[in-house]
């Protein structure tokens, strides 16, 4: 039998379910494998370093890790149906949305599924077999009453704080409305077809407010065009044509998105940032920053949302700058004139360290003197 890639994850995974609706749009075979507990404890520990899904494996046997790598090297692979739009403006703003829905949702995702309990049943059924198939119940149920703990563990230092619930239930609700009337004039956020700005986005809605049952209920069914978006991300076309909007042109309907996402994200990259240049003074050279660093506060709709900094996202707004700086000096004037009119002229001025990925943590580049 020819050999294909395999996908290690689980639906209920945010990252997960990113890079499933990529591989089932680009049309690519893979075995969807549900990761137990051996090939997540211990194989993929061993092969990526982090104890972490998805990871896939490719043909050759190699592991890939990082959702973002993995579309990456797939998209280098397999050139049909690209992910990456071809013109400036919507390059670099589907690279700025990946990031963005890849990190800003994480505490929009973890606060819809772990603070309404009717969503752990499903949490447990599907984990448990997962984790420990062909094994009695009553050890699935303990064993997933463990990695539940785990991850509950991490709902402070991600901010889903009950002090700040009032506030994250209804930036999630304006800016799900938002979306909505996006995609009531339109297919994918740049048009016709799905880029790597969707696939970013619907890590926080496949397998957190899609198909846990409170916020599939509460925030998704009632809204029909974000619905039908997901659909379409769950279930691609495999026969259509599209083509992005023409023009190298961002829809209107998503000013208001941009607006939010230089007002908010990006002070939260900031914020990130002078505290990855504080920690740097006395880490040792090569050596990885701690995954997460002290509370950022970042502006969130009318109030101030309050998380730990993550040092990894700055490794993805390194990207999108890094998309910029490769550009020819016209299309880095296109960025500059769209930028400044969603707000977002800064974003250009954020002085990041030279960073490396090491599975969920980064490395500073120690600079050759
Ligand atoms: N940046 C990574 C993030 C992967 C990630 O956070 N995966 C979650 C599940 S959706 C996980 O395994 N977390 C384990 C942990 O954080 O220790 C990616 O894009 O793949």
């Amino acid at each position: 039998m020819k050999k294909t890639l395999t996908l290690y994850g689980w639906h209920l995974s945010y990252f997960t379910g990113k890079v499933l609706c990529y591989l089932r749009y680009k049309g690519i075979p893979f075995t969807d494998q549900p990761v137990n507990a051996y090939t997540l404890m211990w194989r993929i520990k061993k092969e990526t370093g982090a104890m972490v899904m998805p990871v896939i494996t490719t043909p050759d046997g190699e592991w890939i890790q990082d959702s973002t790598v993995i579309i990456e090297r797939l998209e280098a692979q397999f050139s049909h149906r690209p992910v990456t739009p071809t013109t400036p403006v919507q390059q670099f703003a589907a690279s700025l949305m990946e990031a963005w829905g890849d990190e800003w949702w994480v505490p929009v995702a973890m606060h819809t599924r772990w603070s309404y309990s009717e969503n752990y049943a499903l949490f447990e059924h599907d984990a448990g077999r997962a984790l420990l198939p062909y094994f009695p119940a009553f050890l699935q149920r303990q064993v997933v009453a463990r990695v539940a703990g785990k991850l509950r563990g991490m709902l402070h230092s991600v901010g889903v704080r009950p002090e700040q619930f009032a506030l994250l239930n209804q930036w999630t609700g304006e800016m799900l409305d938002l979306l909505d009337a996006h995609f009531a004039q339109h297919d994918f956020l740049f048009g016709g077809h799905p880029t790597i700005g969707d696939f970013g986005l619907v890590g926080t809605m496949y397998g957190h407010l899609g198909r846990d049952p409170w916020p599939a209920r509460e925030l998704i069914a009632k809204r029909p065009a974000l619905q039908a978006w997901l659909e379409r991300m769950r279930h691609p076309d495999p026969h259509n044509t599209p083509t992005l909007l023409d023009g190298d042109q961002i829809a209107s309907t998503l000013a208001p998105v941009f607006k939010a996402i230089f007002a908010e994200f990006l002070p939260m990259l900031e914020g990130i940032n002078q505290q990855v240049k504080t920690a740097m003074l006395t880490l040792p050279a090569g050596k990885a920053l701690p995954r997460v660093l002290a509370d950022v506060a970042c502006p969130m709709g009318q109030g101030t949302f309050y998380r730990g900094a993550l040092p990894y996202t700055l490794w993805m707004a390194q990207r999108t700058l890094d998309i910029y700086h490769a550009m020819p000096a016209h299309a880095q004037a296109a960025v500059r004139e769209w930028l400044s009119k969603v707000g977002g002229s800064a974003f250009l001025t954020l002085d990041i360290p030279r960073l490396r990925r090491s599975g969920l943590r980064v490395v500073p580049v120690t600079q050759a003197v």
